[in-house]
């Protein structure tokens, strides 16, 4: 059976970025793989969080993750520090990862980018990524792209430890979408939708009202001529509000070109703005029902227990194949 895993961290608001590179595809895949779906707290807190919020934002991944259609009975749905098998396999990675090949990683040169206090979990990171991913044997793991180097890392550190103490993982693919792998910013086309960004209208939240949904695409840049044209060299502004109208309303970029030829911008971002409405409140619907009940917390230990119980077998087999003991 081919396995499904990936996670989104909980360091901010998820936004339509996320839920387009990544959730979007959690759900349409379940039907062919066995899924895990986690939410990566563990790596949340490489950089700094208040634990309150933390605390919250972990559940409402969670809870984001089944309202937006992954089914909790089919898949395991677990938060990654209830799992401690990842911690100690994240910890035997770090003994195969070079120092060099971490060092070009391009997230943490982002993220760490004219900051003075960087924790060194921040530069590890990688390697607690690889875990996650190979604990579980998973064979295909969907991301944005920008996540792209961190899976080519985790295949080359899982085929250095199966050359040097024998096979142990699985090498994992990783499922990444040729719509919607990077969405960009509103504001911004040249740099990718992020929940770090402090300007708030450079994003659409899952879970902003409608109200807030039409004022953002209203105030989104376009381009300089008038046409609701597809071209990534000359109009990425557009281009980019074009691929998240094909992704939201389920139609092809042609289509959409044709229904706004010779028709301008305002037309197009009014409607662009209703199909990403039209998608968010059955989602919102839920979200709300599962945020308050207690189902979710049964879901999210029963998955612990579930995760725990994969984990240990991958863990044990790469502890005794290096020499640790295991009894
Ligand atoms: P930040 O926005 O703070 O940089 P992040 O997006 O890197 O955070 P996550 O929220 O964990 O971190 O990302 C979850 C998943 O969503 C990842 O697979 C990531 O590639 C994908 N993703 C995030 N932002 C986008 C985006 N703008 N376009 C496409 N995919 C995205
Ligand atoms: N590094 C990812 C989040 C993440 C992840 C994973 C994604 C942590 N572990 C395992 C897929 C599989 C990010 O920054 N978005």
């Amino acid at each position: 059976m081919k396995r499904l895993l990936s996670g989104i961290k909980p360091s901010g608001d998820l936004n339509i970025g996320g839920y387009v590179g990544a959730l979007r595809q959690f759900v349409k895949l379940q039907e062919e793989y066995e899924g895990y779906f986690f939410v990566p707290d563990l790596h949340a807190i490489t950089v700094p969080q208040d634990p309150k919020e933390l605390r919250e934002r972990s559940r409402q991944i969670a809870a984001l993750y089944i309202a937006a259609g992954v089914d909790p009975v089919k898949n395991t749905i677990f938060m990654q520090s209830q799992v401690s098998a990842h911690a100690e396999l994240g910890w035997i990675m770090e003994t195969q990862a070079h120092f060099g090949e971490m060092s070009r990683m391009t997230q943490f040169k982002e993220k760490s980018d004219g900051k003075d206090a960087v924790s060194s979990a921040l530069f590890t990171y990688p390697a607690l990524m690889a875990a996650d991913i190979l604990l579980y044997q998973s064979t295909h793991v969907p991301v944005g792209e920008d996540q792209k180097q961190h899976l080519e890392l985790t295949r080359d550190l899982a085929s250095r430890f199966n050359n040097r103490f024998g096979k142990t993982f699985t090498i994992p693919e990783p499922v990444i979408q040729e719509i919607g792998a990077r969405v960009m910013g509103l504001d911004d086309p040249s740099s990718k939708m992020s929940k770090s960004n402090p300007n708030k209208s450079s994003y659409v939240l899952l879970l902003d009202k409608p109200a807030d949904i039409r004022k953002k695409f209203a105030r989104a840049v376009t381009d300089s001529d008038m046409s609701v044209r597809y071209d990534w060299e000359t109009k990425p502004a557009v281009s980019n509000l074009i691929e998240l109208y094909a992704v939201f309303s389920d139609e092809t970029i042609p289509v959409i070109e044709r229904r706004y030829e010779g028709q301008g911008y305002g037309a197009f971002k009014k409607d662009l703005a209703e199909v990403v409405i039209a998608k968010l409140t059955p989602l919102q619907e839920k979200y709300e029902q599962l945020i308050k009940s207690e189902e979710l917390d049964h879901i999210l230990q029963d998955g612990a227990r579930k995760a725990s119980h994969e984990a240990q077998k991958t863990l044990d087999a790469a502890k005794r194949a290096m020499g640790l003991l295991t009894y």
